[in-house]
């Protein structure tokens, strides 16, 4: 799906990574290399441009998360801007288990709405409800054995009728009586008819059976080789129903399909599927974040990504930045970045963010839990300002004031020296970070070179 786009994607994503250095004249290249590779998935120019441009003016200009590199910066606003173009929110739809909800399905001739119906209700059967559909396709001949033949196998009833140009809306109430009343039917499918050419007048006619029916929602099928074409039929369908969504078929043959779903999007339109080939089993639910990741390589980008929220959850007030500048690191802020990193889950998923840092880990220094941090909270609560503002606790903190500390915490002399000394390896293990970043070396040598990553001490 996708496959010459996101190759494309993939090719830009791994050429910024090789830069050395942000070499703004060639990630300014790349970012054109990205804006060609939208239009080629029949992504409308101005959106195509308009999202380039945001990446260039967030990645490029805004302040950097502490510890992440610009070039990885701009990877992940590419990520987030493809997101944000393709419809930012995943519209998940819940039927009611305890009632009966009804779906009826439109689309132009041809998009794929009979397909798609057999797909979403063998989808909602392996979920486990009890779907039924009904052939109210009267215009179409065969329509009702298509149905029957897609979704005969397993084991889903269809109602309806061979012959054709019957009444499209009494079938459709038919049905309905008949699954509510023969059957544990609890999700029922109307099929209708793609005759009208023309969307309005075809849109008209199914807002108005809907309302008789008393359907919960109408689902437009639009085919995806449309590509940007999308766009007029999603605004017209946005216009005539409210309890509208979208399934975008066809992804699987077609280069426009970026286009497509960038345009649905750009309606406001909710998409909630995505048809991925002729088979039953060929449909997924869209998620646009999901879909982006697939696009730019998950392996590739993940990392990027996890670096970058990571790196959102430090403490980053100005005080401490400088407090680690100068490498002025009392007990009151090695707390507050205990606090910090037990929030991202440990100390050493944040280290590992430094190559080579991760295994020169002492052993039971890549965790803090939440006890210890308890711990850590209630002896440090217990010591005077005078002992937290102190650059050397251990020294100043002497026997019987360590055991007059444990007491008041609650917890042990034991639990205190360990205090002291886990603060004390943080502290030096910092000091180490900062002489290797001096010499030119080390995990912090590559990282100081591009410029910009404003990890505390990395002046
Ligand atoms: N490759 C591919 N083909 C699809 C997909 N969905 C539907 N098709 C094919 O598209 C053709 C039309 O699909 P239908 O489901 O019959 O479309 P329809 O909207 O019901 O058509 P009418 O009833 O004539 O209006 C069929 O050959 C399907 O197999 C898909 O996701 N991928
Ligand atoms: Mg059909």
């Amino acid at each position: 799906m996708l496959d010459a786009f996101s190759n494309k994607l993939k090719d830009i994503v791994k050429s910024i990574r090789k830069l050395s250095i942000v070499d703004i004249e060639k990630v300014n290249e790349l970012l054109d290399e990205l804006t060609s590779a939208l239009i080629e998935a029949d992504v409308n120019i101005d959106l195509a441009i308009a999202m380039v441009n945001k990446v260039r003016e967030n990645a490029l200009n805004e302040k950097l998360p502490p510890a992440v590199s610009r070039l990885d910066y701009v990877i992940k606003i590419i990520h987030d801007e493809l997101i944000n173009l393709l419809g930012k929110k995943n519209y998940p739809f819940e039927p009611d288990q305890n009632k009966l909800n009804i779906l009826m399905f439109v689309g132009v001739q041809g998009s794929g709405k009979t397909t798609t119906i057999a797909k979403s209700a063998l989808y909602w059967k392996r979920r486990g409800l009890n779907p039924g559909i009904i052939g109210a396709d009267t215009f179409r001949p065969g329509a009702y054995i298509q149905l029957k033949q897609l979704v005969e196998s397993h084991d889903i009833e269809v109602f309806g009728e061979e012959k054709t140009k019957q009444d499209s809306e009494k079938i459709a109430q038919k049905g309905i009586k008949y699954f509510k009343e023969k059957t544990k039917v609890n999700l029922i499918f109307i099929d209708t008819s793609g005759r009208h050419k023309e969307e309005k007048g075809l849109l008209k006619e199914m807002e108005r059976i809907a309302k008789k029916i008393n359907s919960d929602e109408i689902i437009l099928v639009i085919d995806a080789t449309m590509g940007q074409n999308a766009f007029s039929q999603a605004n017209a369908f946005n216009a005539t129903t409210k309890i509208g969504s979208i399934i975008v078929s066809k992804m699987d043959g077609t280069a426009r399909g970026g286009g497509a779903l960038s345009a649905v999007a750009a309606t406001g339109s909710k998409i909630r599927y995505i048809g991925t080939g002729e088979k039953t089993d060929d449909f997924e639910r869209f998620d646009p974040e999901r879909f982006v990741e697939r696009l730019l390589g998950r392996g590739d980008i993940s990392g990027i990504l996890e670096k970058v929220t990571n790196a959102g959850m430090f403490d980053q007030s100005e005080d401490i930045i400088e407090a680690f500048k100068k490498g002025k690191i009392n007990l009151r802020i090695w707390r507050s970045q205990m606090e910090s990193f037990s929030k991202m889950g440990s100390l050493g998923k944040l280290l590992s963010m430094f190559p080579g840092m991760g295994s020169k880990l002492p052993a039971g220094f890549d965790q803090t839990s939440k006890e210890s941090l308890k711990k850590i909270i209630a002896i440090t609560n217990s010591m005077t300002a005078e002992e937290l503002d102190d650059l050397h606790p251990s020294k100043k903190l002497k026997q019987s004031r360590r055991e007059r500390v444990a007491k008041g915490s609650g917890t042990t002399t034991q639990d205190v020296q360990g205090l002291l000394k886990n603060y004390e390896m943080a502290v030096n293990a910092m000091k180490r970070l900062r002489k290797d970043r001096g010499k030119g070396k080390g995990m912090l040598g590559g990282l100081g070179g591009l410029d910009g990553g404003n990890f505390p001490g990395m002046e």
